[in-house]
């Protein structure tokens, strides 16, 4: 079932994938088993799995194993095994499972993946698992976060046998398999290979950083970002991959290489570590290089960091000789100015100038089109992060207004529709109440669910047209401040989100009553009415705040226009 290679510095590869003969009868026995479908990470997990990534494992940790894992690093024969790897699965299916039974693993479309030999199945102390393995509980810690709310709450151990890996359609050219790499790193006469974990984009100081660590070791090197699977709010990884294959030509010919290595991250730090250079090991590494805060997660604003900078150097140099994967420790490095050079941080000369930007100060850059010096990345770098964050005045965004019926909301966002249509550049779409209403909410009343499902079916529009690139100008009532603040959330992801509160008090919106509305409400013919008999949550978070009571709709709308100008929406009359 299983096949082994022995290669002088990659151990043992255990692959799961059964035989040809035994995977068709697999494919047709499994029709009568339970079958679990698969979520992405277990997705993940499963591939590396098969293809040996994960070896020694033969399948999910059993709950000797898992206890042996989480309390002390090490699977229950002691061998070197810092992170769970476990299935999760509903108490539904749970319930059903026995011992010795065959379980069914398939992707989302119901292919079968892989089939289990079910051992144990158990309920976790996940907080117990938090804890020791990642050394905190807190949900601001994205692999916690996962573990406590976004996991099952029964784990299945037991030996996998794979039936077919799950299919890649994107970048084929830059995967291989674990034993793809081996055969190619013979094949090439790379008998010392260095791993490099990332999952950003690399720049000059990563580039300088590679490089320094395969003139020490004398080797050759393997960049080995991890994809699709990161933290959110990371770069997503098309574009990283097309910036990592913009760099390889930096590299002396011959001596590098790109792989990509979909593994589902868990941020574990330390721990984490240890696990990326036993995986990486798997994959014909000799070297690993470990930079500081090793596979820690973004720390939120005035969030205090969850490991020491160099606490996973630390605690790889403690398990290298048993590892069998020399670890290459750095310090960070900085651009000196006077050398035209990154160095580390704990070799600079006296007297330097030294130069860094942070990854705020370069989107900052991005956004507003400013130039983005070439000491700290290349032009074809620098081209696919403009393809992937053009300058403000040449993205998408939402204005949102709320208020209250009457209030001002339509006349102003049509006024502005026709200044931004004038202007140019960039489609502009209307979401008016009354046009959302007709045409993709009919079915819906005015109850807090009908109105929050609405202005969910507005936010999901505006992030497409936002998404394309183009403008959505939304004006519902939109009560209730939490679904604002999700369709926000959405949005901001792919552009510009502007809020802007239409704050007309009710006695000027009643008084100007044009539809007939506030008096029907008043004598309890229309019920639920807003600002009436049915509430109004005030936006706290309003980027502009406009009563209409004693202004022109122009003078409302040139007020959203300038407050567009100066967050760099409105680009140039120039172009
Ligand atoms: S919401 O709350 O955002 O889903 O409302 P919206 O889609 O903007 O629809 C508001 C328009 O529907 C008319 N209308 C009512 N409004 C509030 N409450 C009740 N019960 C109600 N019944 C009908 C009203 O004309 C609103 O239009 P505008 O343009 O705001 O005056």
């Amino acid at each position: 079932m299983s096949r082994h290679l022995i290669q002088p510095h990659g151990g043992e590869l255990k692959e799961l994938l059964a035989e040809g003969s035994r995977r068709t009868d697999l494919r047709e026995a499994s029709r009568d088993w339970p079958s679990w479908g698969l979520t992405d990470r277990q997705t993940r997990d499963l591939e590396l799995l098969m293809n040996g990534g994960f070896s020694p494992l033969g399948g999910f940790l059993d709950q000797e194993d898992y206890r042996s894992v989480v309390d002390g690093m090490r699977l229950s024969d002691g061998t070197l095994w810092p992170i769970p790897v476990t299935l999760d699965v509903t108490r539904e299916l749970a319930e059903g499972l026995s011992g010795g039974q065959s379980l069914a693993l398939r992707d989302r479309e119901g292919v079968l993946l892989a089939v289990m030999t079910v051992g144990e199945v158990w309920e976790p102390d996940r907080r117990e698992e938090a804890e020791k393995v990642f050394g905190t509980t807190s949900l601001d810690h994205p692999g916690v976060d996962h573990l406590l709310s976004h996991t099952n709450p029964v784990y299945v151990g037991g030996v996998v046998e794979g039936v077919r890996p799950p299919v890649h359609y994107d970048f084929k050219r830059d995967r291989h398999t674990p034993r793809q790499l081996r055969e190619e790193f013979s094949r090439l006469g790379w008998r010392s290979v260095v791993g490099f974990h990332t999952r950003n984009p690399m720049h000059r100081a990563q580039v300088e950083l590679t490089l320094r660590a395969a003139r020490a070791a004398q080797a050759n090197l393997l960049i080995h970002p991890v994809v699709r699977m990161t933290q959110s709010g990371d770069l997503d990884h098309y574009t990283r991959v097309r910036c990592y294959e913009a760099v390889l030509s930096q590299y002396p010919q011959f001596t590098a290489k790109l792989s990509l290595l979909d593994m589902a991250s868990r941020l574990a730090g330390p721990r984490e570590a240890l696990w990326h250079a036993i995986i990486r090991k798997n994959h014909g590494c000799t070297h690993f290089i470990v930079g500081q805060d090793h596979a820690s997660p973004v720390v939120k604003p005035q969030g205090e960091p969850f490991y020491g900078l160099y606490e996973a150097q630390d605690l790889f140099s403690k398990f290298e000789d048993e590892l069998g994967v020399t670890m290459l420790p750095f310090r960070m490095l900085v651009y000196v100015k006077e050398r035209d050079q990154h160095l580390p941080v704990d070799e600079l000369p006296e007297g330097v100038t030294t130069l860094s930007m942070s990854a705020s100060d370069l989107r900052a850059r991005l956004d507003d089109g400013r130039e983005i010096p070439s000491w700290f990345t290349f032009p074809d770098v620098v081209k696919e992060l403009r393809r992937r964050n053009p300058p403000r005045h040449k993205k998408g965004f939402t204005v949102f207004f709320t208020g209250l019926s009457g209030s001002g909301k339509s006349t102003i966002a049509n006024v502005l529709r026709t200044k931004l249509l004038e202007a140019g550049g960039r489609s502009v779409t209307l979401l008016d109440g009354d046009i959302v209403r007709r045409n993709l909410s009919s079915e819906l009343g005015f109850s807090r669910e009908h109105r929050d499902l609405n202005i969910l079916r507005i936010g999901f529009v505006a992030s497409e047209i936002t998404k394309g690139g183009g403008i959505a100008l939304c004006a519902p009532i939109a009560p209730y401040a939490p679904v604002r603040k999700q369709n926000r959330e959405l949005v901001s992801q792919y552009g510009g989100y502007v809020l802007v509160h239409v704050s007309t008090p009710i006695e000027v919106c009643e008084s100007r009553d044009r539809k007939g509305l506030y008096a029907k409400a008043r004598a309890g013919i229309i019920k639920d009415f807003t600002g009436v008999s049915d509430p109004y949550e005030t936006p706290e978070d309003a980027d502009v705040d406009i009563d209409t009571s004693d202004i022109t709709p122009e003078e409302a709308a040139q007020q959203v226009y300038l407050f567009l100008e100066k967050e760099g929406y409105i680009g140039p009359a120039s172009g």
